[in-house]
């Protein structure tokens, strides 16, 4: 599958991606299938992130849902359509790239959960390094609804999110989380009114784009690493990333600022 979607015949876009001020703002765009994923779609949100990726104008990324779901998953038509790509196929060709392009992305991505996140559109809501949501938000591991295992990284991100035994009962009985519910676990750093989302998404967003790109890319992979490793192998890799962040000429902007007594000016060096 083609990366660019024009290339992928892809007529109507139905990921919209927006830059400005820094902020780099990806919209989920079928609201009138609550932003269910079919195969043009997870194309095109693939290469929005390796877009960003590679755009060092962009310090932070907002990903969220037109209308009133902010994704509802695999969009189940598809899957009835002659002749669908096995599942284990689909998960390794089209979700895992993009769980992973958004882990490995050097900017911190903000969800803004504007609805319902439902099967792997919770797992995309998961992946997010914060997630601020709207009141009449929800989060629904629906996998088991419909037998299947939940994926797209559910199995990993939600006991590091809500510890094991919540994230057992949330993955085997496939309860809804309302938005009060998931701030209360943790999911969630915040719930505002729905009319507020966009705003507040964007406010958290450009506090990140005041930080030092180069520390906030090491800090989110060495929060990551230190789930699979132990305090000895931890404290290594916060030595070798801040030996990395202390040349950097951010740090150097970041010491004469505060000497200053004013802003600094990062630049991502
Ligand atoms: O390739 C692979 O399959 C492997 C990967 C799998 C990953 C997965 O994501 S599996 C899980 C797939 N998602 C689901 O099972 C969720 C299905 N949807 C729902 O359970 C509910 O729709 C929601 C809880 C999300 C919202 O409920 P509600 O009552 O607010 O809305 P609704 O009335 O059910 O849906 C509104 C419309 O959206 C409706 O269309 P219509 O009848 O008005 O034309 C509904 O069919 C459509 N819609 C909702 N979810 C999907 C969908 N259409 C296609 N696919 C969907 N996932």
């Amino acid at each position: 599958m083609p990366d660019d979607p024009a290339a992928a015949g892809v007529a109507h876009p139905t990921v919209r991606s927006e830059i400005d001020g820094g902020i780099a703002t990806i919209t989920l765009d079928r609201p009138e299938a609550l932003n269910a994923l079919t195969i043009p779609m997870k194309t095109e949100l693939l290469a929005a992130f390796r877009s960003i990726a590679r755009d060092r104008t962009v310090r932070a990324v907002v990903l969220t849902g037109a209308g009133r779901a902010f994704c509802a998953g695999q969009d189940l038509k598809e899957r009835l359509e002659p002749d669908p790509t096995p599942l284990a196929v689909e998960l390794r060709e089209r979700y895992n790239p993009i769980i992973r392009a958004m882990r490995a992305l050097p900017q911190p991505i903000v969800g803004a959960i504007n609805g319902v996140a439902a099967g792997a559109g919770a797992s995309l809501a998961f992946a997010c390094d914060l997630r601020i949501a709207a009141d009449g938000a929800s989060f629904v591991l629906a996998f088991g609804r419909i037998g299947l295992v939940p994926d797209s990284g559910a199995t990993w991100f939600l006991p590091r999110l809500v510890g094991p035994a919540k994230a057992a009962e949330l993955a085997l009985l496939g309860s809804t989380v309302s938005a009060v519910d998931a701030e209360r676990l943790g999911i969630v750093v915040k719930v505002v009114a729905a009319d507020e989302l966009p705003d507040e998404a964007r406010a958290i967003a450009t506090r990140l784009t005041e930080l030092a790109p180069l520390a906030l890319a090491h800090t989110k992979r060495a929060l990551e690493r230190s789930w699979s490793v132990g305090l000895d192998d931890a404290l290594e890799d916060e030595a070798y990333r801040q030996g990395i962040a202390g040349a950097s000429a951010d740090h150097a902007e970041g010491l004469a600022a505060f000497l200053d007594k004013r802003p600094p000016r990062f630049t991502g060096e």
